[in-house]
């Protein structure tokens, strides 16, 4: 990216959802155009925003036609959790594919995807995990994740688009349960993250844990410290809570930074999981 950057038009994919919602809110009034795209319910325009209802991620020409003037995409949409690969497959690796190749014809400059932990979510949370790290999924789920980070190489490189992948923890108002002492991300917190890739003037193509100022957080994102990523709240302000609660964890799960998605269909051999 050679000319200054300064994008006016961002598009947000799933802007409906729990992530799309608080994200229209905290980007309110800060580029010229905020497009939604969602297939679900989008209310109103707000002064500044453009509607694309009904723009479904698994048909490409509907895609593209969110796409004019777009300078960032900002891809929220897909399925949030591990579901039968029947719902996967469209959503998450054809939807995916879809919004970059659409991207890329529109002359789309940058794309933020919403990757989660879950692309590594095997991992040992003994041990503390940086952004070099191999792909380890935890579900199908997390393999479309892996897949558009894939995506998201490809399209940098290949085409010289700048791609920022999110691994994104536990978005919630507040942490839920012991796990998310470690795994929480904030709601501003993550406007901020997702502001942060959207300004930034000039990168590649980068991999970052979306998690809070967390005192536990075992994600290590010291080698994209240039992205100016500073988060500020911290789970550990509802540890007490916490701990007064029940802990319901599985024991699958536990051992792993991915949680819940990894007892799930097991079938393996704990012990082989290093
Ligand atoms: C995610 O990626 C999911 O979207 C969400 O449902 C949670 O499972 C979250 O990760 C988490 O790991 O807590």
């Amino acid at each position: 990216m050679s000319e200054l950057w300064n994008p006016k038009k961002v598009l947000i994919t799933g802007a409906a959802g729990t992530i799309g919602s608080v994200l229209r809110e905290g980007l309110k009034g800060k580029y010229e155009t905020l497009a939604l795209s969602d297939i679900k319910p989008l209310g109103e325009a707000a002064p500044g925003e453009e509607i694309f209802e009904n723009a479904d991620i698994r048909d490409l020409d509907a895609t593209a036609a969110t796409m004019e003037g777009v300078d960032c995409v900002v891809h929220l949409a897909g399925i949030p959790v591990e579901d039968e690969w029947e719902k996967i497959l469209p959503m998450n690796l054809i939807g995916c594919y879809n919004v970059f190749e659409a991207a890329r014809r529109a002359g789309v400059k940058r794309v933020v995807f919403a990757s989660s932990n879950h692309a590594v979510g095997y991992y040992r949370r003994a041990g503390v995990i940086d952004t070099d790290v191999q792909p380890r999924p935890d579900s199908r789920y997390g393999v479309s994740k892996v897949y558009g980070e894939a995506l998201g190489r490809l399209y940098a490189d290949k085409h010289g688009m700048a791609v920022s992948c999110l691994r994104i923890g536990s978005f919630q108002p507040k942490p839920q349960d012991l796990r998310q002492l470690m795994t929480w991300i904030s709601h501003s917190d993550t406007v901020h993250l997702i502001e942060r890739c959207i300004d930034h003037p000039d990168y590649h193509f980068v991999a970052v844990y979306g998690v809070s100022n967390n005192t536990r957080n075992k994600w290590d994102n010291s080698k994209v410290d240039w992205l100016g990523y500073r988060p500020r709240d911290n789970a550990e302000d509802y540890a007490v809570e916490l701990y007064a609660k029940e802990d319901t964890e599985h024991p699958i799960a536990k051992p792993f930074h991915g949680g819940m998605f990894c007892p799930m269909e097991f079938s393996g051999d704990l012990n082989k999981i290093d």
